[in-house]
């Protein structure tokens, strides 16, 4: 009974968040111009998932060569409040290009990847990365492949030389590969091993991990979510009044669709739980104040007290 109570309040918060999404697009508090340009369409891999201008990656290098500002990503910031991630979609052909301006304009020296190249027989995703023997160009620059291991049994981990105008960068990328779209990894440890080995990889750097799925937004919105979590607890920083319902709207309003099913969210709430567990068993004293947030994890025990909950309309839903 606990489990199903559980359920169908996380239903009714995730019905919420997706009440707010749609709200914020009405009342244009998020908009999506930039990628309805007659000259960006095309650079969008889904029609109905465009970029908010609020929080797009404006692209300025090669600009000067008549390339374009636009590609179909959005910053999202971290929990200390910079710009963290890039979310952006799996790159098309085309698009090729420009997303390896946006990884070199930023510094981004972690790519995270949820998705294949194909799934359900569909192209979801371009290879951007090089294989062996086979170095990919695109424009000015040219990837090559120096070292491709497993993580686990789930992810790869590669290791990419890129070059461009004759100065060469590692970036690093880590393929989650049997994360099906619309759905949820089979448990949370190898999700959350990518995420320590993406920190690991970075460094004390802070320029934003890249993160991108087949549309950007799903499994992206989860990862997103997770490491920022994992910051909080890192950094003894978890607020007095930590929700992942707050963290996911928040994610929401910068990148559309970030975490995209209620599914994905159900798992998400198990998986944050799970860390807020294991921090807690290797507490240090300084971690002990962390036993009083540990259960108001979901919303719901201040329900009626959020300022900006949604009319009882939305709130009705999780019966
Ligand atoms: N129009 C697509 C759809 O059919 O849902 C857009 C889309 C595709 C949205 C995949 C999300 C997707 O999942 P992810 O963001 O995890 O790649
Ligand atoms: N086409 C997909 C779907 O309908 O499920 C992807 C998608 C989902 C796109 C939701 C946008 C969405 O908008 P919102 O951020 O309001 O949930």
């Amino acid at each position: 009974a606990r489990g199903d109570r559980e359920a169908a309040v996380l239903a009714g918060e995730f019905s919420d968040i997706q009440a707010r999404s749609a709200a914020w697009k009405a009342d244009g508090v998020c908009s999506t111009e930039a990628g309805s340009q007659p000259g960006n369409v095309r650079k969008n891999r889904y029609k109905d998932v465009l970029p908010y201008d609020q929080t797009r990656v404006i692209l300025s290098l090669l600009q000067e060569e008549g390339h374009s500002d636009y590609i179909n990503g959005n910053f999202i910031r971290g929990a200390d409040g910079s710009r963290a991630y890039i979310a952006t979609q799996g790159p098309l052909p085309h698009t090729l290009l420009d997303f390896w301006r946006l990884i070199w304009e930023f510094g981004v020296k972690v790519i995270l990847m949820a998705c294949r190249e194909i799934e359900n027989s569909r192209k979801r995703c371009e290879r951007y990365w090089a294989q062996e023997q086979e170095p990919l160009q695109t424009g000015l620059f040219c990837i090559t492949l120096v070292k491709e291991k497993p993580l686990n049994e789930d992810i790869v981990l590669r290791t990419l030389k890129v070059t461009f105008q004759k100065e060469s960068r590692s970036v690093y990328q880590l393929q989650y590969m049997s994360w099906p779209d619309r759905g949820v990894p089979s448990s949370p440890d190898h999700m959350l091993a990518m995420v320590e080995e993406a920190r690991h990889l970075q460094g004390s750097g802070s320029e934003p991990l890249c993160v991108h799925c087949s549309a950007g937004c799903g499994r992206t919105g989860v990862l997103c979510t997770v490491d920022y979590v994992r910051q909080l607890l890192l950094t003894q920083m978890i607020p007095p009044d930590f929700s992942l319902f707050d963290v996911v709207l928040e994610m929401r309003k910068q990148r559309p669709a970030a975490v995209q099913t209620e599914e994905q969210y159900r798992f998400l709430y198990h998986t944050v739980a799970q860390m807020f567990r294991s921090t807690l068993q290797n507490a240090s004293p300084l971690y002990q104040n962390l036993k009083e947030v540990q259960r108001p994890l979901s919303h719901s025990p201040v329900h009626h007290q959020h300022p900006q909950r949604p009319g009882p309309r939305a709130r009705s839903s999780t019966q």
